[in-house]
């Protein structure tokens, strides 16, 4: 592949041990990969131009392992990062593979698993502080239910509230550099998982003790698998103040949650997105929670990892030739134009306004059958990502 698009620290290109990681095990089948040790995969990302490794607590210590396992892990760990120049930019707790967290965590009906994975999350905080990362993420994945019958919504909601709150006020006493970004998913693998979408997280922010601590971490195959768009949740988000993270992949919509490789599926999607992030000069990482066709070898592995970043890179380059295509830009001019007639009803409210707006005519006809010209702005656009202007 040509050298144009190689990825540098600049981008933050980040991957989860999970990502690399992923044996290919799936609810109808085995693993058809070998399990790699978190130090090699620090240098298998290392070796394809990533900037950063994340990790769930049990992605890099077993959930059963001694203090003195735990204490050489995290050390070997070290080593790798140190020897590769990696950083580790978030982390996040596993509270949904163990056996204890079937009906949540946070949400759990039973006070002692409630109780365990506040536990599990300030042990996991710690091991993420002192590896480096600023971020926290939650992914409440068992955070939901099969039948309402047996949660109450509003009482799950007090749960999850209690838990952040008490976590915010954990971070604020040990004086920890850290943020949390919550990550919505709609289903999968509970039937239904609670603040489904990250518009339902950002109204959730706002509830709890310390929301400026609070952002969010969309992710692109969860809103695509609630039939959203990612661009417009993540443009909200931003515009909140509450894009602390993101979580990059792909994902065809009304499937499960497939987690495919950066623009694999939706191209032009991808393409706004990036274009958003760029625009706008989103400086946190750019993670990439995806993971390699179950079909795949280490080498495939890669390949997927490789192609995240050079999609992303080439839809950079996109981005800064839309910006600057002249016949684009002149027909958003057209499209946007301003004859300055209604400047006296912009702006903030005043009675005065208001009078004068009431008394205002409009030609609803002439504006109803005015040409916007978008057909021929986004083909120019599909010209552009298809590489024929
Ligand atoms: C799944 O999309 C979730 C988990 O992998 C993890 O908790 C989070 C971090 O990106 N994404
Ligand atoms: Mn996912
Ligand atoms: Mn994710």
């Amino acid at each position: 592949m040509s050298d144009l698009f190689k990825p540098g620290p600049e981008q933050k290109f980040t991957f989860g041990l999970w990502t690399v990681g992923s044996i290919g095990r799936d609810s109808f089948g085995e693993p058809v990969r070998q399990t790699m040790s978190p130090v090699d995969l620090v240098h298998l990302l290392a070796g394809v131009g990533a900037y950063g490794v994340n990790f769930h607590d049990n992605d890099l210590v077993p959930i059963d392992a001694t203090s003195a396992q735990r204490d050489r892990i995290v050390s070997n760990f070290k080593n790798a990062l140190a020897e590769t120049g990696m950083v580790v930019p978030m982390a996040t707790t596993n509270l949904f593979s163990d056996a204890s967290f079937k009906d949540g965590a946070f949400t759990s009906n039973d006070p002692k698993v409630r109780a365990y994975a506040l536990q599990k999350t300030l042990n996991a905080i710690d091991l993420g502080v002192e590896l480096g990362a600023k971020i926290h993420v939650f992914w409440g994945g068992r955070e939901g239910t099969e039948t309402d019958a047996a949660k109450d919504p509003l009482e799950a909601g007090k749960r999850t509230r209690e838990a952040m709150n008490f976590l915010c006020e954990y971070v604020k006493d040990n004086g920890y550099d850290l943020k949390f970004a919550l990550e919505a998913k709609p289903n999968e693998p509970r039937g239904d998982i609670y603040l489904p979408t990250t518009g339902a997280m950002l109204g959730f922010i706002a509830t709890l003790d310390h929301p400026e601590m609070v952002g969010v971490n969309p992710e692109v195959a969860h809103e695509h698998m609630a039939g959203l768009n990612f661009l417009h949740a993540v443009a909200q988000a931003w515009d909140a103040g509450k894009l602390f993270h993101i979580d990059l992949n792909d994902q065809a919509f009304g499937r499960y949650d497939q987690d495919f490789r950066f623009g694999a599926v939706n191209i032009k999607s991808a393409f706004f997105l990036v274009k958003f992030l760029e625009d706008v000069g989103y400086q946190g990482s750019r993670h990439f929670d995806a993971h390699a066709y179950r079909t795949e070898d280490y080498e495939g592995v890669k390949s997927f990892a490789r192609g995240c970043m050079r999609t992303y890179l080439i839809l950079m380059d996109k981005a800064a030739r839309w910006n600057a295509d002249s016949e684009i830009q002149a027909l958003l001019l057209e499209i946007n134009a301003d004859d300055g007639s209604m400047e006296a009803f912009k702006g903030s409210y005043s009675t005065a306004k208001a009078a004068a707006l009431k008394e205002q005519d409009f030609d609803r006809q002439s504006m109803g059958s005015k040409g916007l010209a978008y057909e021929r702005l986004d083909q120019l656009t599909v010209d552009l990502l298809l590489g024929t202007r």
